[in-house]
């Protein structure tokens, strides 16, 4: 009896050895070590781009091979998405929008469920209007105060609270997320909004690839081994914002060429990867993204890429694993994904209490893109350090560091709203 609680201690005590290494990360600056980046504009043939030319005729090609090599894989090219009109209301949030739900499928790949988008257009505009394009953690009930947006009936995460019960979403998920998403603050500034649920493309867990588009897609079915440089979770992500934009092309209300791509966390590295493939986005937003989004990986500083790996290794194409503990090996860091936003704005956000995403490693991606945004005369952030909390800074790259969480707050949507003021309303 003894001796088998002994093994059932010490048991316990090998488990939280080994998740606390593997979740083992530095929070002190005096802590975080040299490092050298990659340099964003030598090219694989030594030379270095002066031009423009050079830079989009050939190294941003270059840059954009190493990401999908190395970090998130390659997307696939796939059939074009059909577009069904589930509901449209006139009347939506009190009177103020126009709210269409869409769902787009595979016709060729019937078992993906397909993306359910929901639109919302502000009423009354003279012209067709910006949108801001980005996924959801909880589905478009939890976004909507409109309470006849259907509850999703897809595969949730688990959460601590009564808002998902056995994988899928309850009544009190309702408006959960819409503190993140104020949509009347943003359809009254002239911006329409576009968003869908990220499970839907597929859901969030090491086998969710099965029920979404990449499982659909995989030529060998269920027993599929992610090989490397094949695309993980954030690319198939970033491929449905691309067909989000697809359909927001066809609708007359939408200006669609300039339109922003939004992601929080996990969902701003998601937004940061779909920017940079797809360049019809205008503007390109990223929130508290973190590890394997804006924050330089080679920093070590919150969480790095072992740990992210460890925990979430279906996010990535399987060679990212490989720079875990030796991120100095990668032949990317994430001032090149910044990069290759260049000449479009981008706007970075970091929280002061979010520490574990580094938001001085977020700040310095934004920085060290300032090369390439040099070659098109354009300023960046405009400064040399990290500048202090809630004290925004940049013109077509800014940065913010808000007092606070993890979190989208009104704050941070008054600056995005603000970026697009300035670039994609002249
Ligand atoms: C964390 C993860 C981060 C970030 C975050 C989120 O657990 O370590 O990289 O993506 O989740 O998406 O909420």
């Amino acid at each position: 009896m003894i001796k088998i609680f002994r093994i059932g201690v010490f048991a316990v005590y090998c488990t939280s050895v080994a998740f606390g290494q593997a979740r083992r990360s530095n929070e002190d600056e005096s802590r975080v070590g040299q490092y050298t980046l990659p340099d964003v504009l030598k090219c694989a043939d030594g030379t270095t781009v002066t031009t423009v030319a050079d830079w989009t005729g050939k190294r941003r090609a270059e840059v954009m091979r190493l990401f999908e090599e190395h970090v998130y894989g390659k997307t696939p090219a796939t059939p074009k998405l059909d577009a069904k009109v589930l509901s449209e209301r006139k009347d939506a949030l009190g009177g103020i929008a126009t709210r269409r739900i869409v769902r787009l499928k595979m016709k060729e790949k019937p078992a993906w469920d397909g993306i359910d988008v929901m639109i919302y257009i502000p009423n009354g505009a003279k012209k067709p209007v910006p949108a801001f394009v980005g996924l959801s953690f909880g589905g478009n009930h939890a976004v909507s105060p409109d309470i006849d947006v259907p509850i999703s009936d897809r595969w949730m995460r688990p959460t601590q609270d009564d808002t998902v019960r056995n994988s899928r979403a309850t009544v009190r998920s309702r408006g959960k997320e819409s503190h993140r998403w104020p949509l009347e603050m943003i359809l009254k500034r002239g911006y329409a909004v576009v968003t869908a649920y990220y499970g839907d493309i597929e859901p969030d867990h090491t086998l969710g690839w099965k029920d979404g588009v990449r499982g659909a897609l995989a030529e060998k079915g269920a027993d599929t081994v992610w090989k490397d440089g094949e695309w993980g979770a954030i690319g198939a992500w970033a491929w449905g914002l691309s067909r989000m934009l697809d359909y927001a092309e066809t609708v007359d209300a939408i200006d669609a060429k300039h339109c922003s791509v939004i992601g929080h966390s996990r969902l701003g590295k998601t937004s940061l990867w779909a920017g940079a493939q797809d360049e019809r986005f205008a503007m390109v937003v990223s929130n508290d993204s973190g590890e394997g989004g804006a924050a330089i990986m080679r920093r070590d500083f919150g969480e790095t890429t072992k740990i992210i790996t460890t925990v979430f290794p279906h996010w990535f194409t399987p060679t990212y694993a490989r720079y875990s503990d030796k991120a100095g090996d990668c032949p990317v860091d994430q001032h090149m994904l910044i990069s290759l936003m260049a000449p479009r704005p981008v706007c970075i956000a970091s929280a002061e209490e979010d520490l574990w995403a580094d938001p001085k490693g977020e700040f310095l991606s934004g920085l060290n893109a300032q090369p390439v945004y040099d070659l098109f005369g354009l300023k960046g952030v405009g400064v040399k350090h990290q500048p202090a909390v809630n004290t925004p800074v940049g013109d077509v790259v800014r940065y913010h560091m808000r007092t606070g969480k993890h979190d989208v707050t009104d704050f941070d949507w008054q600056r995005y709203l603000d970026a697009a003021d300035a670039h994609l309303k002249k």
